[in-house]
């Protein structure tokens, strides 16, 4: 039946394919239920990479599963196509954007083809495309509408390389997410999204995503959004009418409050100054320009030396009027909290760090030595390690230990606070400063707004024109899309302003309004505002008159199975998470959280690391097609470890896949019972292996062990091997039924190979489409055998017990044997040995 050729039947079958349709989901009058399977869209930077390859086949694992289960499945695919990189590319070359962008688009579509995911390809999409951006525009208007979207000054991150504003998402410990560069400090005006405002709910929600999402990607997202609790507090400065609020955690320190710090950059410390000496203000002014060079990640670092100018001007405590110097210190950021902190040294880190810097006064408050109810007290070890006596006990001395006591312990020095524990002295110290108007209870959020605008060209248009009379002027609904002009004649290089401006043509327009001249505004958006709601794009990709259509969404959203890489933890899933509860509250959809159920796979790495270029390790997506297969190549990745786990290139053996594909399709080629045997008639050991595969593969596929799965089915086609070889042979039902249940799984992994096995064995196409064989629980019992149990000698009872009974279980079955004990009657028992699961014997003595 010749030789299993995978570039033969690749060729066979992907036109046919394509002829067939097979994955357009929702046809008219589909009543099966329905699954929403994405794997997060690519960026079409060159050709389909190993990354794109696991992702991708990882998905259409899964879709390719439910379809077998009964369900309609959506499984579409699009591009994430507007972006710097496409940008820089452009600038290096002399290219446009767009023509660079799409040619690289139409290059991972045709790997895609030879890939063969089960796309529904009726729904493409490309974010760069008007027809998409469009909606972008619309919803961006809407959340203007809302005062979601604003417009405001400030220090805003800049990429001094990429000459444009990043997000507070997009600086990784200080440095430029994609070129690396320093972050440093600009002051514009930009437009934001209002994500604080859905800082609880972002929060609250992961709740739901427990268990469905990798716990690692809820706790990033906690922790990211980083909500503290604990109180404002109201501080008199000398010199000045109105107080100022501090945001502390810990409210119950209060007496231990010895200095107060604000941010050297805040308004506050500018205002504070301009009261100062001269020698101050110039001490002052040299002090700010070196923290403006500074990263916030290096601001906050707890182990570099202390800096700071005290601005000769006091606070009052409110709850002792005690007069506390402040200062100004770049431990202190501009934008937390109200950029002014009260100083407890005996108790924080950073201020005991400070206060020892400056020689600041010290006050203990809590006395840590002394256990609290409820709190099991850390008993210090001495230098032998044996516990301490409460009398040998550190002295409560911060400053010449030079350790902050942040632990629990009882409150002291603290007129009526003393006694009480910290966190009720956090409640009492709460309620003393509400009763007299002096603090209230109070949260913060690590979380920043949004800032959405770039100074770009390859983003989505601000629909907003700016006019003289008018302010800020909505572009009317009516006409949109904003298209950006051509790049041609723009010059794209990074300059600080938009490429735009100089499209005079484009940005001279008259006002919506009133009709005088205007401009456009000439920012483009943030890319991740594209993706942000691309799954919803899909569910109408190509109606043009709404973004998507919230019937469908009711049909079809939530998406059931989310499948990407890591690297997305935050700031996409964040993003998706917070235009889904926006369009929540617009009332567009009845849902608010967008994945799910989400999957990270594992990096593609080569000999332990990274594969890339310049190391010279680059496994190629399109050398390996070439050389394996398609099939091979995705069943190397699904069989290489659990999906999550990275996967080592050097490690894996795709011609070893291609061996055991070559052995499956030679089976489907031998079977010599025609489609309609009875299956009862076949060999029962053989068709056991089939039916635990077909009862336990869904759980395995439900819980992404899908190289469990594989490995069943190398043990499945083996026992098929062995039964046309070596048992009942080729004519057999069960080696048929084998066959056939191979094929079917096998799609999951390996259409290509499925696909050609099934017609092989007598079928139309598409094996795609076959539903699942239901397992015979009568050959899912465990297999029997007899024990023999004898006593002194003689055989006395047999017993069925399961072939995989153990040790202790077969003794005590053979000891609660009614023959057995009729047998020892009133002897001893002296010895039992226990042969599972075929003998047990025992002696006596007596
Ligand atoms: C007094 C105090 C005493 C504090 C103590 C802590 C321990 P998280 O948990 O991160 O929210 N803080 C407030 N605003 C700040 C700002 N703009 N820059 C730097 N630090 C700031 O931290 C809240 C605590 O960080 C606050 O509680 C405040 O110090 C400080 F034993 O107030 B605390
Ligand atoms: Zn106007």
């Amino acid at each position: 039946a010749g030789a299993y050729d995978f570039a033969a039947i690749q060729d066979k079958w992907l036109p046919k394919w394509e002829e067939l349709d097979l994955f357009r989901a929702g046809r008219p009058g589909d009543t099966r239920p329905r699954k929403y399977v994405l794997s997060m869209f690519p960026y079409p930077s060159g050709d389909l990479h190993m990354g794109h390859a696991e992702a991708f086949g990882f998905g259409d694992i899964a879709a390719r599963y439910w379809r077998h289960q009964g369900f309609d499945v959506l499984h579409p695919i699009g591009w994430d196509s507007f972006g710097l990189p496409a940008e820089n590319a452009a600038i290096k070359r002399g290219a446009d954007p767009s023509a660079w962008t799409y040619a690289n688009i139409d290059q991972q579509k045709r790997s895609f083809r030879r890939y063969a995911p089960s796309f529904d390809w009726s729904r493409e999409l490309h974010t760069s495309d008007p027809e998409y951006y469009r909606w972008n525009q619309w919803l961006f208007l809407k959340m203007y509408e809302q005062g979601i979207a604003y417009r405001k000054a400030g220090l805003v991150n800049w990429c001094p390389v990429d000459q444009t504003v990043l997000a507070n998402e997009q600086v990784v410990d200080g440095h430029c997410e994609r070129c690396g560069a320093v972050v440093t400090k600009k002051a514009l005006t930009q437009w934001y999204f209002r994500v604080t405002d859905y800082a609880d709910r972002l929060l609250d929600d992961l709740n739901q995503l427990e268990g469905a999402w990798p716990s690692k990607v809820v706790s990033m997202q906690r922790n990211w959004i980083g909500r503290s609790t604990g109180a404002d507090v109201e501080f008199a400065i000398e010199g000045r009418d109105a107080p100022i609020p501090v945001f502390t955690t810990r409210p119950d320190t209060l007496y231990g409050a010895t200095f107060m710090v604000v941010a050297p950059d805040s308004e506050l410390a500018a205002e504070l100054v301009a009261g100062a000496s001269d020698e101050v203000k110039t001490r002052f002014g040299d002090y700010l320009d070196s923290v403006r060079a500074e990263s916030d990640i290096d601001r906050l670092s707890t182990d570099r030396p202390k800096t700071g100018v005290f601005l000769e001007r006091y606070a009052i405590n409110p709850i002792n009027g005690e007069r506390l110097p402040i200062w100004a210190a770049d431990y202190v950021l501009a934008d937390y909290g109200h950029g002014a902190i009260m100083a407890v040294p005996a108790h924080d880190q950073r201020d005991l760090d400070f206060a020892r810097a400056f020689d600041l006064p010290v006050r203990v408050v809590v006395d840590t030595n002394q256990p609290v109810t409820g709190v099991i007290p850390v008993i210090p070890l001495d230098e032998h390690g044996v516990p301490m006596l409460p009398e040998d006990l550190p002295a409560l001395d911060p400053v010449s230990t030079g350790i902050a006591l942040t632990g629990e312990g009882r409150l002291i020095n603290s007129g009526p606070l003393d006694g009480l524990s910290k966190s009720n002295a956090i409640r009492r110290s709460i309620e003393m400063l509400e009763e007299r108007g002096l603090g209230r209870p109070a949260k913060n959020y690590r979380l920043r707004d949004w800032l959405i605008s770039r100074q770009r060209y390859w983003g989505t248009p601000i629909p907003i024109i700016h006019c003289e009379h008018c302010g800020e002027v909505p572009v009317p609904e009516s006409d949109l899309p904003v298209r950006l002009p051509d790049a041609a004649g723009l010059d794209l290089s990074p300059k600080g302003k938009s490429p735009l401006g100089a499209a005079d043509d484009w940005v001279n327009v008259t006002c919506p309004s009133c009709g005088a001249p205007a401009t456009r505004d000439t920012d483009t958006m943030d890319t991740f505002v594209d993706s942000s709601w691309y799954y919803l794009r899909y569910l109408n990709a190509n109606d043009e008159t709404r973004a998507f259509d919230p019937k469908e969404a009711e049909k079809w959203a939530p998406v059931d199975q989310y499948v990407g890489g890591v690297e997305h933890a935050i700031l996409h899933l964040l993003y998706s998470r917070f235009f889904t509860k926006v369009l929540f509250d617009l009332g567009y959809l009845s849902f608010t959280e967008p994945f799910t159920s989400l999957l990270n796979q594992g990096m593609v790495l080569m000999d332990g690391s990274k594969m890339s270029k310049s190391k010279g390790n680059l496994v190629e997506f399109a050398s390996e097609l070439d050389a394996h297969g398609t099939d091979a190549l995705r069943v190397t990745l699904a069989f290489a470890g659990p999906p999550e786990d990275d996967i080592d290139w050097a490690d894996v053996s795709p011609v070893g896949s291609a061996k055991f594909l070559a052995r499956a399709w030679r089976i489907s080629g031998e079977v010599a019972s025609s489609p309609d045997v009875e299956w009862k008639t076949g060999d029962p050991a053989l068709r056991r292996i089939t039916h635990r595969l077909l009862a336990d593969a869904p759980h395995l596929a439900e819980s992404f062990k899908f190289n469990v799965i594989v490995a069943r089915l190398m043990e499945l086609v083996n026992a098929t091997r062995k039964a046309i070889d070596q048992g009942p042979g080729a004519g057999d039902a069960a080696v048929r039924e084998a066959a056939e249940v191979t094929a079917m799984i096998l799609d999951l992994f390996a259409p290509f190979t499925a696909e050609d096995m099934w017609e092989r064995l007598g079928y139309e196409p598409s094996v795609a489409l076959v539903p699942w064989r239901k397992p015979d629980r009568a050959l899912l019992v465990e297999e029997q055998v007899t024990a023999i149990v004898q006593v002194d000698g003689k055989v006395r009872d047999r017993l069925e017990v399961s072939a995989k009974v153990t040790v202790e279980e077969l003794e005590q079955l053979a000891r609660a044997s009614a023959a057995v004990a009729r047998a020892v009657g009133e002897r001893e028992i002296v010895n039992v040995i226990v042969r599972a699961p075929k003998l047990v014997n025992i002696a006596t003595r007596g």
